[in-house]
This record gives C-alpha cells, structure tokens and sequence, in this order.
C-alpha cells in the first residue's frame, strides 16, 4: 500500500470515529428524554398504585387474622344476677368505730377500725355492740382490712404497706410483714388470703410467706371493677363492697367475673344519717347459720340481712 493510500484509509478511519464521537451524545439524548418523559407518569403510577392497596390490604387481612384469636378463647360470661335484701335483725354497732375490716367467728365480730390516730383491733359483743378487747395501732397508722385464719389474724394498714400477724385470742404480734400495694380488703379462702388494693386487683398471698402467688382482675360486662374495699370469702365466692357506694360485687375469685351485684341502699334510715356517718364497709359472714352482716363507717348499726334476687 502505498503511503497516499495510508493516509486516505486513516483519515477515513478518523472521520468515521470522530462522526461516531459525534452522534453518541445524540443517541443518548433520545434514550434521557423519554425517560425523563416517564418520569411524571412514572412516580404518579407508583404512587398511585402502591399507596392505596397498603391500607385497604392491611386491614383486610389484620382484621381477619386478630378477633379470631380473641374471640375463640373467650370464655362464655356468667349471668348476673342483681339482688336487693331484707333486713332480718339489727345490731349495734359503735358510733366510734371508722369500721375498715369484719368478720365473724365464735359467736363475736372481730372488727379492725381505721384514721391515723384511731385505728384499733377489736373484738365486738354481735349483740349489744360492746367493745370486749381492744388494742390501739401506732398512731401513724391507718387501720384496714382484716381476716382471721388458723389461729392468726391478720390486719393491714393503709398506704403504709405495713402488715400485722397477730394471735387472734390474746392480739400479740406474732409477725410484721410488708407488701408492696395500698392494703384496703382482707379476707381468706381457706388456704390463700385474698387482699384488695382499691383497684380491681384481688391478689393471693401464700398465709405463711405473706407473699403473691395469684392475682385475677375482677371486671363485669361494662369493663373493670374498681375501688374493691372490704372482703368477705361466702360459699366460693368474694364478696366486695365497693368504696363510695352501696353495692357489693359477688366475685368469681378463678376469673375475676362479678357474677351479681348486691344493691343496699336505704340500709340506714334518715335518722342514722347523721354525722359523722361515713360509706358502707364491713361485710362478715356466719357459715354455720348462714348469717350475713353488714356494716360501715361510723355507722350506729349492724345489719343481718337476706338476699332477694331482683326479677328480671
Ligand atoms: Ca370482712
């Protein structure tokens, strides 16, 4: 080849390149343009079309997943019963006594009475209301429920979170214990104390340790069941007044159900109602004959009643 010929075959060789180098930019250019043509539509068809699938998918398919497992171990309510009462005798009770905790046993009432300064552990005459024995709590203390079983009886305090084993014939501390909640309601099923804290808590304390082994939720149909004050275990059941009102829960103590309510208004007479009388607490139970006791604070009497239930 010769060396004119060279020159004409790289000079072509350079201009096809440089034409190339030329036109690439261009044959981009249409490549960007219509992407950037599809950019509009491009998030407008994203967004279109994955945020509206999201929230009705997802409720779709969260609904359908989650009531199932709710509602398939849900146990089936027990009726409620509401009953109102007859009053079969009546007591006196002390005017004195702020009454926080009663029970029954042996032919008398023991009672535990509260405000700091005031509180005492007693144990009362059923009939005439008189005051056998009594001793005073420290005066910083807040006297609350109590319960006897076995041969120890049991009181709390307040907000102290101090407790007091004591024995129930001679009143001799026998043990002082703590626990972490208010103490309003004290009573036992046998073999477990049950205490109120004035939320819808019952808690199960092992007699001995003192400590939690248990506690159940006590609610009806309308939800929680609050301010659970003095206790009574009847038959099975914990009976519950509840602070500030006249009504008693009957509590399923295994659920924590109410499974009747007990309305006891008009107990005390216009008469009764006289300062310092205070709210209804005190309920106390005699199994052998089948006796229920009602009382409360600073009130003048103690009433023996019969449930009636309400017909529906
Ligand atoms: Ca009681």
């Amino acid at each position: 080849m010769q060396p004119s010929t060279k020159k004409l075959l790289l000079a072509l060789v350079l201009g096809v390149v440089m034409v190339g180098l030329f036109f690439v930019p261009f044959a981009a250019a249409p490549a960007s343009d219509k992407s950037a043509a599809e950019v509009p539509t491009q998030p407008a068809a994203s967004t279109a079309t994955p945020v509206p699938p999201t929230p009705t998918q997802t409720p779709a398919t969260t609904p359908a997943a989650a009531p199932s497992p709710r509602l398939t171990p849900a146990p089936a309510l027990q009726p409620l019963t509401v009953y109102t009462y007859t009053v079969v005798n009546t007591f006196p009770h002390d005017r004195n006594g702020f009454t926080q905790g009663l029970i029954y046993l042996d032919g008398i009432f023991y009672e535990g009475t509260g405000l700091t300064g005031r509180s005492t552990l007693r144990k009362v005459d059923v009939e005439t209301g008189s005051v056998l024995q009594m001793i005073n709590l420290p005066a910083e203390l807040f006297g609350e429920g109590i319960t006897v079983l076995g041969n120890r009886l049991y009181q709390l305090t307040w907000k102290a979170g101090r407790g007091f084993v004591y024995n129930k014939d001679t009143f001799e501390i026998i043990q002082e214990f703590s626990y972490p909640t208010e103490g309003w309601g004290i009573t036992h099923d046998g073999r477990r104390l049950i205490m109120s804290d004035g939320s819808d808590t019952l808690y199960f304390w092992d007699p001995d340790t003192l400590q939690e082994i248990g506690r159940v939720h006590v609610f009806d149909q309308r939800g929680p069941v609050v301010r659970l004050n003095e206790l009574e275990y009847i038959n099975g059941e914990v009976f519950a007044n509840v602070w500030q009102t006249s009504t008693i829960a009957r509590i399923n103590p295994e659920t924590g159900q109410v499974t009747g309510w007990i309305l006891l208004d008009g107990l005390l007479t216009p008469a009764d109602l006289t300062e310092p009388v205070d709210v209804l607490n005190g309920i106390a139970y005699d199994a052998a004959t089948d006796r229920l006791f009602i009382t409360g604070k600073f009130w003048p009497k103690v009433f023996e009643i019969k449930l009636a239930p309400l017909t529906r």
